[in-house]
């Protein structure tokens, strides 16, 4: 990629979280204490977002990043952190994943699309098993957990935070030209496009071998499975509507090196510029 690209490049990343006073979690409320990230801090996750853009987008970013904070389903926040931050390295060029969509599902059989999905790609049953855990559990986490596709034993430093995928972007006309696909399927959606972006830049990490992904939000039930090989998978009615559960679980190679794969996935920018692998 020339140097034009890292001309004027920012980093903006958003997180938003509550406190939650002991008494609103304390014994018999199962619900809130479900909703706390830190039980130590009484730390709730509310929202997060991350995105590099030109300095000319900032202004517009921050306060759609703020609103997006304010107005979230998981609550209102007590603390909105927004940090920008010019890349001082060249972006990697990456590919977007193809997506595509399985039929609608029943809460009975969603669990079985997800296993097969996720042995098509090598990731064990005992390790399936650990991150249906994950994303169907009672805490959420900022980030994503990592669990090593054989043994299944997790395997990222911070289990409360996770690890939290950051310093991607997409293209201005590849945008244009996935919007206009996205709006044929009637899904032309932020929440769709920053999850193809940050799916496919797991994608590109040497060493990762799929993705799992529920939302957190309570009103939104579509999740995925992402890989190289088999692109982004989009599976609604993943989880109940109205449930505070959901996560990401990074599937790795057994003897990847954790320490590059989280480096790369949380610092190494990375911008889509080209629709399929
Ligand atoms: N890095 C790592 N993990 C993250 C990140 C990130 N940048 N952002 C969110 N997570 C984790 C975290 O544990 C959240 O609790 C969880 O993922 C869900 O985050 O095709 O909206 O932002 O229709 O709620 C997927 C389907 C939507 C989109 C995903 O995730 C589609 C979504 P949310
Ligand atoms: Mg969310």
């Amino acid at each position: 990629m020339n140097d034009k690209f890292l001309h004027d490049l920012y980093s903006v990343r958003m997180r938003a979280s509550k406190t939650v006073r002991s008494q609103e979690s304390g014994v018999g409320s199962q619900e809130s204490e479900s909703k706390i990230q830190n039980p130590k801090s009484g730390e709730m996750h509310i929202s997060g977002a991350e995105g590099i853009y030109e300095l000319s987008d900032i202004d517009r970013v921050i306060k759609g990043y703020y609103q997006r904070a304010i107005n979230h389903p998981r609550g209102l926040p007590d603390r909105v952190v927004i940090t920008v931050e010019k890349l001082i390295q060249t972006p990697d060029a990456i590919k977007l994943l193809p997506v595509t969509n399985m039929k609608c599902n029943t809460q009975d059989n969603v669990r079985k699309i997800i296993k097969n999905l996720l042995i098509k790609e090598g990731v064990s049953e005992q390790a399936i098993q650990h991150g249906i855990k994950v994303v169907y559990g009672k805490k959420t986490m900022r980030g994503a957990a990592i669990i090593m596709a054989e043994s299944g034993v997790r395997i990222e430093p911070h289990r409360n935070r996770g690890v939290r995928v950051s310093m991607l972007g997409m293209d201005k006309d590849l945008e244009k030209a996935l919007s206009r696909k996205l709006s044929k399927a009637g899904i032309n959606t932020t929440t769709v496009k920053e999850a193809l972006v940050l799916a496919s830049k797991v994608a590109s990490c040497r060493g990762v071998i799929a993705e799992l992904c529920i939302s957190d939000d309570p009103d939104y039930t579509t999740g995925y499975v992402a890989s190289r090989a088999g692109g982004y998978i989009r599976i609604p009615d993943i989880k109940q509507k109205g449930s505070l559960s959901g996560g990401r679980v990074f599937f790795i190679k057994e003897k990847a090196d954790v320490r590059r794969i989280i480096d790369y996935l949380e610092e190494m920018p990375v911008i889509a510029v080209t629709r399929f692998y």
